[in-house]
């Protein structure tokens, strides 16, 4: 519940939004969402966003917050209970975690944009190191044990990536990564996670990889 009016808007693909959404069904806040073409940006939004970025996070028709962190602590507060430990050292912890997320979606950004077939290994690679740096820290079965957190949010829109890329590769990326393995699993059956996108997802993921022209979309046999 929220006393706020709430509008998203979103691009379809997009792993911060995702994030937002989660944030928003975890907490049982009523919102509408608004998705825009992010190729051809209507005008009011590039009035609105000053980074031309989504998500936009629009309060009581008044307020624009952008930055997908900043709109997931604010929809945390103004609800009941809280996707953050109590206390504030776990929480920072886990604030510094969702940054390491978001330079994993960093790295993704990088592999399927990576022309050669060198970039394209050596971003795997990083990625699997980024994974396994992970599986030291993750308690399991989500991230700091049994209860769903902000971050568990966070690496959720990150593993989603994976449920389709991985028919592209030649080997498991989670082999080594026992914990980061189970945990992705148990994230994609949270029903927030499962009804972050729509249902053309995949299919428009996979035509948005096409489309790069770049050395992962010659993995791609459809
Ligand atoms: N740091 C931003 C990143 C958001 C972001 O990169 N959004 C992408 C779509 S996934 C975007 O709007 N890109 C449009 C652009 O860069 O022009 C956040 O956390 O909200």
């Amino acid at each position: 519940m929220s006393q706020h009016t709430l509008r998203l808007v979103s691009y379809d693909l997009c792993p911060y939004v995702q994030r937002s959404i989660i944030t928003l069904t975890e907490k049982n806040v009523k919102y509408e969402i608004e998705y825009i073409d992010l190729g051809s940006p209507p005008e009011w939004f590039i009035k609105r966003s000053p980074l031309k970025k989504v998500p936009l996070l629009i309060v009581d028709d008044k307020h624009d917050i952008f930055e997908s962190a900043v709109i997931c602590e604010l929809v945390d507060e103004i609800t009941p209970g809280s996707l953050h430990s109590g206390n504030p050292v776990i929480k920072a912890q886990h604030r510094s975690w969702i940054e390491f997320g978001s330079r994993i979606l960093d790295k993704i950004g990088a592999l399927y944009n990576s022309k050669s077939e060198k970039s394209y290994v050596e971003c795997l690679k990083e990625l699997a190191s980024s994974f396994s740096r992970l599986n030291d820290i993750v308690v399991g079965p989500y991230f700091a044990g049994d209860t769903f957190h902000m971050v568990d949010a966070v690496y959720a829109t990150v593993f989603r990536y994976f449920d389709v890329m991985d028919s592209y590769f030649t080997f498991d990326i989670f082999e080594d990564c026992d914990k980061v393995n189970a945990w992705r699993l148990k994230v994609a059956q949270r029903p927030a996670v499962q009804t972050a996108v729509l249902s053309t997802y995949q299919t428009r993921l996979e035509n948005f990889f096409i489309n790069k022209n770049s050395y992962l979309s010659t993995q791609i046999h459809p």
